[in-house]
C-alpha cells in the first residue's frame, strides 16, 4: 500500500468505559474549530463491508470463536478500510480520525488474548505498510473503574464479555505500547471528570496542530 499522505492521522483509544464515545465528538469539533477537514470512522467497520465483518466479530454466539480467526478478520477488515476510506481521505490532506485502529489489536488480541506480537506485527506491515498514526490518544483508567462505567449497559458484545484479567492484560498491553514510543502517544487519565479529560485532550491536539 502506498502510504504518501499530506493528512494527519489520529487514533483513539482506551479500555471499557475509558470515555472514547464520549470524546470523540469533542475531538471532531475542536479540529473543525481549527480549519482542519475532519473524517471521523471507526474500528472494526468503517465501511459497508468492515462494518459487516464488525457485526460478525462483536455478535455473541455459542460456537467458540477461534483466535487466528477474529484476528484475521480485524485486519481483513482493516485493509478494507484502509484502502477505501483512511488512505483516501489522507492523501486529500484530511484529518481522518478513528475510533480504534491497531493499537487495539496489540491491546486485544495481543495482550487481552495472548497472542503473538510478532504475528499481529507481520498483520501490520503485510496491511498498512508504513502507515501509522500521527498521535495516538489512549484513554488509560483503572480496568475496575471502568466496568463500574459501563455496568449499565444492557447486552454485551462479544469483548464485552471478557473478565478483569482479560481486560488488565489490554490496559497494560496499550500502556507498554505508549512506554516504546512516546512521541506518538498522548496518554489521558480517563478517570478524571470529563472536563480535565478535555483539557488533556486539547492540549496533545495543540502540539499536533
Ligand atoms: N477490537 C479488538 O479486539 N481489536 C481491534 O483491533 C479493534 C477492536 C479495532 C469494539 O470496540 C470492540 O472491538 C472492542 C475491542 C475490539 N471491545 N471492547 N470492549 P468499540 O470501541 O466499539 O467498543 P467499546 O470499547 O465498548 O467503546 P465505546 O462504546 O466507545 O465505550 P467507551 O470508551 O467505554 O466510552 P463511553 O460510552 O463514552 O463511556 C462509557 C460511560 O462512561 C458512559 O456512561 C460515559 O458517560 C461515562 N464516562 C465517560 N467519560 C467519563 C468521565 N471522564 N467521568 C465519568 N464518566 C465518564
Amino acid at each position: 500500500m502506498s502510504d504518501k499522505k499530506s493528512g494527519v492521522f489520529i487514533s483513539l483509544e482506551g479500555t471499557e468505559g475509558a470515555g472514547k464515545s464520549s470524546n470523540l465528538a469533542f475531538i471532531k469539533e475542536f479540529l473543525d474549530d481549527n480549519g482542519k477537514d475532519v473524517l471521523v470512522t471507526r474500528e472494526p467497520g468503517g465501511t459497508p463491508f468492515a462494518e459487516e465483518i464488525r457485526e460478525l466479530l462483536l455478535s455473541p454466539r455459542d460456537e467458540a470463536v477461534c483466535e487466528n480467526a477474529e484476528l484475521l478478520l480485524i485486519f481483513a477488515a482493516r485493509a478494507q478500510h484502509l484502502q477505501s476510506l483512511i488512505v483516501p481521505a489522507l492523501k486529500q490532506g484530511r484529518w481522518v480520525v478513528s475510533d480504534r485502529f491497531t493499537d487495539a489489536s496489540f491491546a486485544y488480541q495481543g495482550g487481552g488474548r495472548e497472542m503473538s506480537f510478532d504475528t499481529i506485527h507481520q498483520l501490520e506491515r503485510l496491511v498498512q505498510g508504513s502507515l501509522r498514526p500521527d498521535l495516538v490518544i489512549l484513554l488509560d483508567l483503572p480496568v475496575e473503574l471502568g466496568m463500574e462505567r459501563v455496568a449499565k449497559r444492557g447486552t454485551l458484545d462479544r469483548f464485552e464479555q471478557e473478565n478483569l484479567e482479560f481486560f488488565s492484560r489490554v490496559r497494560q498491553a496499550y500502556l507498554a505500547r505508549a512506554e516504546q514510543n512516546p512521541p506518538s502517544y498522548a496518554v489521558v487519565d480517563a478517570s478524571k471528570p470529563l472536563s480535565s479529560v478535555q483539557d488533556s485532550i486539547r492540549a496533545a491536539l495543540e502540539r499536533l496542530i
